[in-house]
């Protein structure tokens, strides 16, 4: 009980040895309060401590282990990490959860308001930073020495806010109360220089003097995997002033100087760009790639001459997964390295920089290949770009060989010989790896057929496939504990870390008790979501409605506007008809716009509108809602995709790279209305075609109508019910009377419609009319949900990390299985 608890109650509970006790230790010695004061938080914060304590034992052991091993290292270099909350993983992970809720339900505390209390970790814009997250996870469940290094920012993804419908974007403040998780290493620290000059001795030998430096501080945050005996570390570094605060400055009374300093040092880790998809061609964003980039390198040569004295053979025990372009700085920082610190001629230094890096692309969009202007290079990172030009140089020679053109060999290296005006990074990124992966089947193709094509005829074995993959520990056994129970009960637990055992409930899918079993859980994931939408949007939903779910980054590619099209379409269907025999359907969508991406945002200021129309219509009812929820993050995934009927990837054919949002729907029973993009092809593979509702144009057939430059505007004539939602858009049925407002949303989709929303949308329509009858027949829905989540285990991120380890790392790991 909670009532008036006073000092002595609470150190007498510190004599047992539980989870229990541990917690109210740190309530009194850690958070100073005493449990009639302490909030929500403070148990929370509390409750992680005593959690954390116990993954230290765990975390040291793994340490040793692995230097007396010495055990092959995996460094994974991201930008981006997007963890979401950490306590019920660590949690589950431990085996502490039970124990955990048990010990709070003694205290007369709710669970759920603990547990949601910690602040998301959302260091990531969206699908590359999650992925990363995942493979914190899967590394340390599969034994993979691994280690995470990026940034510490201060302010994570802006949080998003929707007003009068339009997004407006808020500073994010995830440090506020403190992160419970993290240890500060203030011994681990690098100088990392910007800008300066070089000299060259008269051996030839060069030195870096760079004008400015700013100081990289290490935190550290355990990463347990499941059954917690294996814990790695993510690393992230925050910036810090160099040297001291200049006293001389501070005493001459000039102290806004002297703090201006400080704040320009700090801003390297201030806040994460929020440009999914499009560069950012700002000096800042330049920085912090350095500076996370080169303080990693150095930690991690720092740790190889804990065991090693020569770096010849760094490629046989240190493998650098290079996480998208974003730290491609890595290539010339380290033959940098190896030369001017090393004494490496050059020749020697790239081929032990090609044996260690390893390339990961996550995009073919052309305007998010980085590249930045080679003056801004020079400005900042002089001795970077004279190597770049090495490589460029050791790379013709090599192309030359190979019997490539000149022409040819100029559009491919890092810098254009002639143009001399951009520094490729993905040519540069390509050029000094071992391997370069793409993240589905399709996507590794296209690399090879468009962006890469010439680099790939020059290295044709140096490209590899690795299709993403989602943890099942987070994204089925937390977020979904009713499945998770009910697969369990029926094969064991085996699945939690050899998802593909869930094959074994596929002779369940058409047992009639399963089924219904199956469904309640279902729908209790569906109220629970319910019941969120209503807190925060105050909309109340139909829970015998299919809960149609699109989440994710939004992006033209992605389509939304696709999906809000065929709801009007729908609406004007049902009204034209109001006592027709409708399916009742609830769109859901969630999810942010680049600050700067007028376009998008004009998206979600339309599914507003629309939403404003539709939910305030009488005619309309339960038949139709349509629901947009503020703040996408991970955290609201977690209940968005238990609770979902139908999964919206409907991106145009070849330019979703994967997706893994998709792995998630399907695994928690989804159905997925798609197209044949990214990693939807590999689940079609695996779920088969009459279980997966595949629509509109393929690849080749988008690519052939682009070239084309095929217009719109012949389809738009032809469809009755497309043609009056445009009309609709433009004179104001939804933006009460205003003509302007959609007017380049118009123009967009009639006019050029690059992403060929047009000539996609009959199918879309006629696929989710075959979808609305199919959820009729509730028997076959079910079995073909129960299929999905027992199809699914191959997508699991313990599968890819593998694959990783195998085919790129050539490091150990435990293998999966009896
Ligand atoms: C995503 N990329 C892909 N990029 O779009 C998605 N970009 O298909 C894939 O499943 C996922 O990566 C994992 O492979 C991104 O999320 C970004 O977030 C990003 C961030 C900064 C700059 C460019």
């Amino acid at each position: 009980m909670n009532a008036m608890p006073h000092k002595i109650d609470d150190t007498r509970e510190l004599h047992e040895d539980s989870l229990g006790e541990s917690v109210l230790r740190h309530l009194i010695y850690s958070v100073g309060k005493d449990k009639a004061h302490a909030d929500a938080r403070d148990w929370n914060v509390a409750l992680s401590l005593a959690v954390r304590d116990r993954m230290v034992e765990g975390w040291i052991d793994t340490t040793r282990r692995i230097y007396k091993n010495k055990q092959k290292r995996v460094y994974y270099l991201s930008m981006e990490f997007m963890i979401g909350r950490m306590l019920e993983d660590n949690l589950t992970n431990l085996g502490l959860l039970s124990e955990a809720k048990t010990f709070l339900k003694s205290q007369n505390l709710d669970v759920t308001t603990v547990i949601n209390a910690e602040q998301d970790a959302a260091l990531g814009n969206g699908g590359l930073g999650r992925l990363a997250a995942c493979f914190m996870d899967s590394m340390a469940t599969t034994g993979v020495a691994g280690m995470g290094y990026g940034i510490r920012y201060q302010h994570g993804i802006f949080r998003q806010a929707v007003e009068d419908g339009w997004q407006v974007e808020e500073p994010e403040d995830w440090l506020f109360a403190g992160n419970s998780w993290e240890f500060r290493r203030p011994e681990v620290v690098y100088e990392i220089g910007f800008g300066g000059h070089v000299t060259h001795d008269e051996d030839g030998k060069a030195t870096w003097h760079p004008s400015e430096s700013v100081q990289a501080v290490a935190f550290d945050m355990p990463i347990a995997g499941w059954e917690g005996d294996h814990v790695n570390t993510l690393r992230l570094w925050s910036a810090r002033q160099s040297g001291m605060m200049n006293l001389d400055t501070f005493n001459d009374g000039d102290f806004m100087a002297a703090a201006r300093q400080q704040v320009l040092a700090e801003t390297i880790s201030k806040v994460l760009y929020p440009g999914d998809h499009t560069p950012q061609g700002r000096e800042l964003r330049l920085k912090q790639e350095v500076f996370f980039t080169s303080a990693s390198l150095h930690d991690l040569l720092r740790r190889f001459f804990a065991n090693y004295d020569n770096l010849d053979t760094l490629g046989d025990h240190v493998a650098v997964q290079l996480n998208d372009t974003h730290p491609a700085i890595a290539v010339p920082e380290l033959i940098r390295i190896l030369m001017d610190d090393h004494g490496y001629d050059f020749d020697h230094a790239l081929k032990i920089t090609r044996e260690t890096l390893h390339y990961t692309n996550h995009t073919l969009l052309p305007e998010a290949l980085e590249k930045w202007p080679r003056d801004l290079f020079e400005q900042i990172l002089p001795r970077h770009l004279q190597i770049i030009n090495m490589i460029d140089g050791a790379f013709y020679r090599e192309a030359i060989e190979k019997g490539l053109d000149h022409h040819i060999i100029a559009g491919i290296q890092a810098i254009h010989p002639h143009q001399q005006d951009w520094v490729r990074m993905g040519n540069l990124a390509f050029i000094g790896s071992r391997k370069v992966n793409g993240v589905s089947a399709l996507h590794t193709e296209l690399m090879k057929q468009t962006v890469f094509h010439d680099l790939h005829t020059m290295y044709p074995d140096k490209i590899i496939n690795q299709t993403n993959g989602v943890t099942p520990r987070r994204w089925l056994l937390e977020c979904n504990p009713g499945l998770s129970d009910l697969v369990t009960e029926q094969i064991g637990d085996g699945w939690i870390d050899d998802l593909e055992q869930l094959k074994e409930i596929e002779p369940l899918a058409t047992d009639a008790d399963f089924q219904q079993r199956y469904m309640a859980v279902k729908a209790a994931n569906k109220q629970r979501l319910a019941d969120m939408v209503k807190t925060r949007t105050g909309v109340i939903l139909n829970s015998d409605a299919i809960f149609d779910v699109q989440i994710k980054r939004i992006h033209e590619y992605k389509r939304q506007h696709m999906n809000i099209l065929e709801t009007i379409a729908l609406y004007n269907a049902i009204k034209a008809n109001p006592d027709g025999d409708w399916q009742p359907r609830v769109k859901i969508f969630a999810g942010k716009a680049a600050p700067s991406y007028f376009f998008a945002k004009l998206i979600i200021k339309l599914i507003n509108d629309v939403a404003k129309v539709v939910n305030n219509d009488p005619d309309i009812g339960d038949k139709l809602k349509v629901v947009f929820l503020p703040n996408y993050n991970v955290s609201m995934a977690e209940i968005l995709i238990p609770g979902a009927d139908l999964s919206e990837q409907i991106s145009t054919a070849g330019f979703e790279a994967s997706g893994t949002g998709n792995m998630k729907f399907a695994l928690n029973g989804a159905l997925t209305i798609g197209t044949l993009d990214g990693a939807n092809v590999e689940m079609l593979e695996h779920v088969d075609a009459e279980n997966i509702f595949i629509f509109g144009m393929n690849a080749d057939e988008v690519a052939e109508r682009q070239h084309r430059r095929a217009r719109p505007s012949e389809i738009i004539k032809t469809s009755p019910a497309l043609q009056q939602v445009m009309t609709q858009i433009g004179d104001g049925t939804f933006s009460d009377g205003d003509t302007d407002r959609y007017r380049d949303f118009l123009s967009n989709v009639t006019e050029h419609d690059y992403f060929q929303v047009v000539p996609d949308f009959q199918s879309y329509w006629d696929m989710q009319r075959h979808l609305d009858a199919l959820y009729g027949q509730s028997e076959k829905w079910a079995e073909k949900t129960i299929l999905n989540t027992a199809r699914m285990g191959w997508f699991s991120s313990d599968r890819t990390i593998r694959s990783y380890a195998d085919q790129i790392w050539r490091a150990p790991h435990k293998t999966s299985g009896p």
